[in-house]
């Protein structure tokens, strides 16, 4: 069958999306693209986009591909041609949004973290569970897992080949505040986003370290800084927060973390590290994940994303050793539609393949990974790291058993099955 008889035969499913900043112009590269590389059983259909600005939401519906703008997310949750409602907005309006969208029977992904606090997580956990026995699927945004290396660590490590894990050791590092002069934007104001470094780097790892080990985090020990307090108030901010005589813009207060830093303990003893900041001078967007067992090791660098390093230390030692995967061959995770070997994928295309294992996972009425019980234990973690940077870094335990909300073990569904 050809690509034209399939756009007439496929049922389409009707995406709206909320915010078309620099996350949704990844999701709608997502969305533009799915249909076109995979064979996919629905045929995502870019229905309506939801901005405050009607102006500058209808150039963004013409610049991303939506058919249509809205200035009212209600609205857009209202139309018939939506059936799956896609949020990409500061987390303060993350909880309403799904919540309102599941209970009017649409399919929701929404972007990370899920919410600001633990209490908006359970209550959009909540309407995901009951949504869920309607046949409604919700989804969170961990882009990275949809890696391909990063999946193939996944379906290496369920196959034992690093054996008992011992060590986790992640990182996430960027740059894009060490200026002291960089403007008090939304990211910097935990109103609006929660918290800092730790939200937005950290919700990323904490979701990788517990997906490729296949179990969650028990507990924390945490330091968290804030290393420039106050910032000028971006251009068209109200003034006065802390107007400056001396002729310098008007500064307002730093309310999130610049950088945190933890360690922490996984249900079967293993221990992970994590470092995240967004003061890492000359790291732009540096994530390094690094897991240890007692069979092997594995090792993804973010700015090295075609690559897995695997060490395999059941082989004789004169000749083991770290060695180099390539992971652009058709028979590893999402490349079988993708270029010949060796051409390699990039940031935009984990986008790509989470709008892809989200219309499988609709289509066939399965689980979606990561659901919102997973971004509820990732926000009890990053609550667990606040409590405990909070008391000068005291282990701090999460709950113990969290099954009846859905939140036990982290599943280990590897999506590209599919
Ligand atoms: C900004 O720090 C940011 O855009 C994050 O919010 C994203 O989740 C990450 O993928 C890249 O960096």
């Amino acid at each position: 069958m050809d690509r034209t008889d399939n756009e007439e035969t496929t049922p389409t499913l009707g995406v709206g999306m909320v915010g078309y900043a620099f996350m949704g112009a990844a999701h709608s590269q997502g969305w533009r693209t799915a249909g076109r590389v995979f064979d996919l059983p629905l045929r995502p259909v870019m229905s309506a986009v939801c901005g405050r600005d009607p102006a500058a939401v209808r150039a963004a519906a013409g610049r991303l591909g939506w058919a249509a703008a809205e200035t009212d997310w209600r609205a857009l949750i209202a139309r018939d041609d939506v059936q799956l409602v896609d949020i990409c907005t500061p987390g303060d309006s993350h909880a309403e949004i799904a919540i309102a969208a599941l209970e009017a029977g649409k399919h929701v992904l929404c972007e990370k973290p899920l919410a600001n606090t633990v209490a908006e997580a359970e209550a959009m956990n909540a309407a995901a569970v009951r949504a869920r026995a309607r046949g409604q699927l919700a989804m969170v945004g961990f882009n990275y897992r949809r890696t391909p290396a990063i999946a193939l660590a996944r379906q290496m490590i369920e196959a034992g080949r690093i054996g008992v894990l011992r060590h986790v050791r992640v990182t996430y590092l960027q740059d894009w505040i060490v200026d002291p002069e960089f403007p008090l934007v939304w990211r910097l104001q935990k109103e609006y986003a929660g918290s800092g470094a730790l939200g937005d780097l950290g919700a990323h790892i904490v979701d990788l370290a517990q997906y490729l080990a296949g179990e969650r985090i028990v507990g924390v020990s945490a330091i968290t800084e804030t290393f420039v307090r106050e910032r000028p108030l971006p251009a068209g901010a109200a003034a006065g927060l802390s107007a400056a005589a001396n002729g310098r813009a008007a500064r307002g207060r730093v309310t999130v973390d610049d950088a945190a830093l933890f360690t922490g303990r996984l249900e079967s003893g293993a221990l992970a590290a994590f470092e995240v900041s967004r003061v890492a001078a000359g790291r732009k967007n540096a994530l390094t994940i690094e897991l240890n067992g007692d069979r092997g090791s594995l090792s993804f660098d973010l700015e090295r994303l075609n690559e897995l390093s695997f060490h395999d230390h059941t082989e004789p030692a004169a000749a083991a050793g770290f060695r180099r995967i390539l992971v652009t061959e058709p028979e590893h995770p999402y490349l079988e539609a993708w270029w010949p070997p060796g051409h390699g994928l990039g940031y935009e295309h984990t986008f790509i393949h989470q709008a892809r294992d989200l219309v499988h996972a609709i289509a066939a009425g399965a689980d979606p990974a990561p659901s919102f019980a997973d971004g509820l234990q990732v926000q009890r973690v990053l609550a667990a790291v606040e409590e405990s940077a909070a008391h000068d870094s005291v282990y701090t335990k999460l709950p113990a058993s969290a099954s009846a909300d859905g939140t036990g073990p982290v599943p280990a569904s590897a999506p590209v099955s599919q």
